[in-house]
């Protein structure tokens, strides 16, 4: 029981003894809701819900609820609970486009829901079983102006995941556990604190037929989600908010990756990447100037370790303001000369951009900016300021009609590619906003003034008369209170909602202005934006790394929950962390581990921080090497990994999946978190201990290949020991029943390793048989018509027969060379080919097994 619990009980009770007489019957605090008015149709169900008593337990309670229910489609219900005035703050829906609804008859859905009238509950439950899913039963429903409380019952140690951003165990704890959703600046990613991104969305596994199931609040508030058990043992999940409404997804599966895309269905499909981004990529916070950044560079090169991608982090920036280079260190003439020579040689140049905006009168962007009214004010009309790189800033309003015109000016005129700075993409930094003004007291001399929030925000922008700064129910936000750190709550936005209900859009806000910017200046060619702040739908915009780690051991195994979370369960497949850590000094052979495990991971970028010594792959023998093999690896499989990336582009397919979503019933691998499925063909299995040269691994029960050698391993259900593993070594198995599109060779660039063969990696299954898949394009347009091809392979074990068919529109010189099938026994068995790609329309091809 909380204080302000305790205060009201006493209250009750002293206004008990003082009032007998009046009250009639015992006042039993925060009983909930009735439902009333039930209209229920073919697809859909309202009701009105009336405050059964009154609650008052951090704030104002909403009398009048509106309930309704949507099956939207055969394997999406929507429950949504908002006042029936509808002024409580919803999701902007040019932020979080909503998905449409099919109204498809209950009597098909895949979910049921079951309403409670008094006290109001409902339950999901799934049909084919009956098996309740979701059930709030387990507490009564609270909705007030700042805070509502909404628990559902579980099954007793759920196996649940999802709800990021964290960096907890990939299995979330079932007791005691509780996740805070607050976006915020939080280096060396603090475990069991809210992170960077808001992602409140979790599977349920409970395996066999029962399946997986995805619940998803699409609410932006802060808030603190519990989970535990009573004391008398009840398991529950518990949403804590301070405000927004009760907008609930329910997403029945029942296969895992089933609900994976269900969910990208709700918050929108990925963005697909230019292939060019699946290349190596180099930064470093603190490189002093543009002839040190030429030679890592050269240095790259003399190593012979293949160098994609170079980035600018703030040092490139005149006195770290926006759109401006260092005239000293970083002089434009010699930059435009570093970004020629590396398109020159196919590689590519992307920099940071800050939200904040330096505050001085004489800055250009600031001038443009304030002519548009594209930042957020304070009540008395001047802008609201804060503290950044640049110094004193002003923060763009993604909310004002002006700010996207001004920032895609920006954006087209500092980086023209005939006068400017010829950039592949953006990266968008300390987007949480973070405010190096922890408190209100440290701009000295310039206070903002108070503001006073509109008397009417107007149809869902949030209720008046709250205290925006200081909700009574406080989220526990490892930075402190909400407006610590960043921008203040309290202040409103363009569109008259406030910053209280919008702080965790505000990356993905910028995200997707600097996407549009990024069209706008290409039109037709996918943008690249790569942020540290998300929210659920991010991915159809925008990358993300797994924010300011550390160059530890701990770090490097986090980065593998944190992959599995974000792309299999937040839509968001362009992931992965600062290879070899962020911060402090990275050690040589946790460095070589760190750049084997980076390239089995989508977005594969070595960073670390201004205060830690350099750690490029070349500057040690073993991580060079380490970098070598393992970029000629993933080099080989870019096509694959490509592929992937387009599923997960189409529809939601998962890129990167654990254990469990294909061992479903598989109870062993429901807490595997330190070995991840890259598309369906792959398993890594990197060694995680400290210093180790030995991995023990799951092998679940299954045919397996080594991806190195082709030796056929039988995976028992068991754990697998591998001693020996040398420091440029990582364990990978290619699953029995894949088809893997392997190039022959690899190349320097992407772009050399697109002109290059394919040999065709045959690994039969239990069955004898074996299919995949191969996406190909032009690697860069939004729109590319007609012109891919999506080859599907298959072998037919028993009758040695080899297919590709599919759609053939991608023009391409490159051929198979040649069909490769595991598991003789006897080492590969070989069948040439080749045969071209482009214009065919389908082939069949006999492979004949030779031994
Ligand atoms: C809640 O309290 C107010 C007075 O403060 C009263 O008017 C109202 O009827 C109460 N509502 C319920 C549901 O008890
Ligand atoms: C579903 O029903 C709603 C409300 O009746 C309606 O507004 C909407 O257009 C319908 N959608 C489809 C796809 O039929
Ligand atoms: C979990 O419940 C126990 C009592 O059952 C309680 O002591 C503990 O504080 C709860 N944890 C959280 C995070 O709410
Ligand atoms: C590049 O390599 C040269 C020769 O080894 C070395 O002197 C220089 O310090 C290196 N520079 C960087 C930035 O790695
Ligand atoms: C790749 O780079 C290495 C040096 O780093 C060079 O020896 C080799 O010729 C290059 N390959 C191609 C195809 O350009
Ligand atoms: C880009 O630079 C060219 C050449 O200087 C100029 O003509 C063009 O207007 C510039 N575009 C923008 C958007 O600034
Ligand atoms: C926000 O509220 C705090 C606390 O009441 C106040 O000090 C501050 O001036 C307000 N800020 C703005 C911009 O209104
Ligand atoms: C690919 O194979 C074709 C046909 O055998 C051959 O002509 C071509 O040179 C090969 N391409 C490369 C890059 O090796
Ligand atoms: C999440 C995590 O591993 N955080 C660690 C980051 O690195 C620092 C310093 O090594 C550790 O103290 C944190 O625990």
């Amino acid at each position: 029981m909380s204080l302000s619990q305790v205060l009201r009980v006493l209250t009750l009770l002293v206004l008990g003894a003082t009032t007998a007489s009046v009250l009639a019957a015992p006042v039993t605090p925060c009983a909930g809701y009735q439902a009333t008015n039930v209209l229920q149709g073919d697809s859909y169900l309202v009701a009105d819900l009336a405050l059964a008593s009154n609650c008052s337990l951090y704030s104002q309670d909403i009398p009048n609820l509106r309930l309704l229910v949507e099956y939207q489609t055969e394997t999406r219900l929507h429950v949504l609970i908002e006042d029936a005035d509808r002024n409580v703050y919803q999701v902007q829906e040019r932020v979080l486009p909503r998905p449409s609804n099919q109204n498809i008859s209950s009597a098909r859905a895949a979910l049921r829901f079951n309403l409670v009238k008094s006290p109001f509950s409902f339950q999901v439950t799934r049909a084919s079983t009956g098996e309740v899913l979701f059930d709030t039963s387990a507490a009564p429903l609270i909705f007030e102006s700042q805070y509502v409380r909404l628990r559902t019952r579980l099954p007793k140690n759920a196996n649940l995941y999802g709800l990021g951003e964290h960096s907890d165990d990939f299995r979330l704890p079932t007791t005691n556990y509780r996740r805070t959703f607050w976006n915020a600046e939080s280096p060396f990613i603090p475990r069991g604190q809210n992170l960077y991104g808001s992602h409140p969305v979790y599977f349920d596994h409970r395996g066999g037929a029962s399946g997986t199931h995805g619940v998803f609040l699409l609410s932006a508030s802060g808030m603190d989600v519990v989970i535990n058990q009573t004391e008398s043992g009840d398991q529950y999940l518990e949403y804590n908010t301070i405000g927004g409404v009760v907008d609930l997804y329910f997403l029945a599966g029942p296969d895992p990756s089933g609900v994976s895309k269900q969910y990208a269905q709700v918050v929108g499909l990925p963005a697909m990447v230019p292939y060019w981004t699946l290349g190596f990529q180099q930064c470093k916070y603190g490189w002093p100037n543009v002839d040190h950044v030429a030679q890592v560079v050269a240095n790259y090169s003399a190593a012979g370790i293949p160098l994609e991608v170079l980035w600018g982090d703030i040092d490139y920036m005149n006195a770290h303001e926006d759109f401006s280079v260092d005239p000293t260190n970083f002089p434009l003439p010699k930059m435009q000369a570093l970004v020629s020579s590396l398109h020159a040689n196919n590689q590519r140049y992307v920099v940071i951009l800050d939200p904040g905006i330096h505050y001085r009168a004489d800055y250009g962007t600031f001038q443009r900016g304030a002519a548009q009214n594209a930042f957020l004010k304070a009540a008395d009309g001047s802008w609201y300021r804060g503290l950044q790189w640049a110094g004193e800033v002003v923060w763009p309003d993604w909310l004002a009609e002006g700010t996207q015109d001004w920032w895609t000016a920006e954006i087209l005129s500092f980086f023209n590619a005939s006068s400017g700075l010829d950039v592949d993409g953006l990266w968008t930094d300390m987007d949480e906003a973070s405010n190096m003004c922890g408190d209100t007291a440290c701009l000295n001399g310039s206070p903002n003034p108070p503001q006073s929030p509109p008397s009417s925000p107007g149809p869902l922008r949030g209720l008046p008369n709250r205290d925006l700064f200081h909700p009574s129910y406080r989220i526990a936000n490892h930075r402190g209170d909400i407006s610590a750190s960043t921008l203040y709550t309290n202040i409103t936005n363009a569109d008259l909602t406030s910053q209280y209900d919008t702080h965790n859009l505000y990356g993905t806000m910028m995200a997707s202005a600097t996407y549009t910017s990024l069209l706008a200046r290409r039109p037709g060619i996918r943008p690249f934006v790569l942020t540290r702040s998300t929210f659920a739908g991010t991915g159809r915009r925008a990358a993300h790394w797994f924010g300011d780690n550390a160059s530890t051991w701990a770090d490097y195994r986090a980065t593998i929950r944190q992959l599995l979370a974000f792309a299999a369960m937040h839509a968001m497949p362009m992931v992965g962390s600062d290879v070899c850590g962020f911060n402090a000094a990275a050690e040589e052979h946790m460095c070589a581990r760190w750049a084997a495990l980076g390239a089995f991971q989508p977005f594969y970028r070595n960073h670390a921080d201004i205060s830690a010594p350099s750690q490029e792959f070349y500057r040690w023998p073993i991580v060079a090497a380490s970098a070598r093999k393992s970029i000629d690896a993933r080099y080989r499989l870019l096509d694959y990994i490509y592929t992937t990336m387009h599923l997960a582009a189409k529809d939601g397919t998962p890129n990167v999946k654990p254990l469990w979503f294909v061992y479903q019933s598989d109870v062993n691998t429901y807490a595997i978190q330190t070995q991840w499925m890259l598309g369906d063909a792959l398993l890594i299995s990197p060694v995680v201990d400290d210093e180790a040269q030995s991995v023990t691994f799951y092998l679940p029960e299954d045919v397996w290949y080594d991806f190195w050698t082709w030796e056929t391993v039988t995976g028992t259900g068991g754990s697998v020991t591998v001693d020996g593993v040398a420091w440029t070594d990582i364990p990978v198995h290619i699953k029995g029943g894949s088809i893997l599109p392997l190039r022959v060779k690899s190349g320097n660039t992407t772009a050399e390793v697109r002109r290059e063969n394919f040999t065709v990696v045959v690994a039969p299954g239990v069955d004898g048989n074996a299919e995949g898949v191969l996406y190909l394009d032009d690697g860069q347009s939004v729109d590319v018509g007609r012109e891919w091809s999506e080859v599907v392979f298959t072998w037919d074990g028993g009758e040695g027969r080899f297919e590709a068919k599919g759609v053939f529109g991608f023009a391409t010189d490159v051929v198979v060379e040649s069909v490769v099938v595991l598991g003789g026994g006897q080492g590969p068995r070989t069948k040439m080919g080749p045969w071209g790609l482009g214009g065919s329309l389908g082939f069949s091809f006999e492979v004949i097994i030779e031994n």
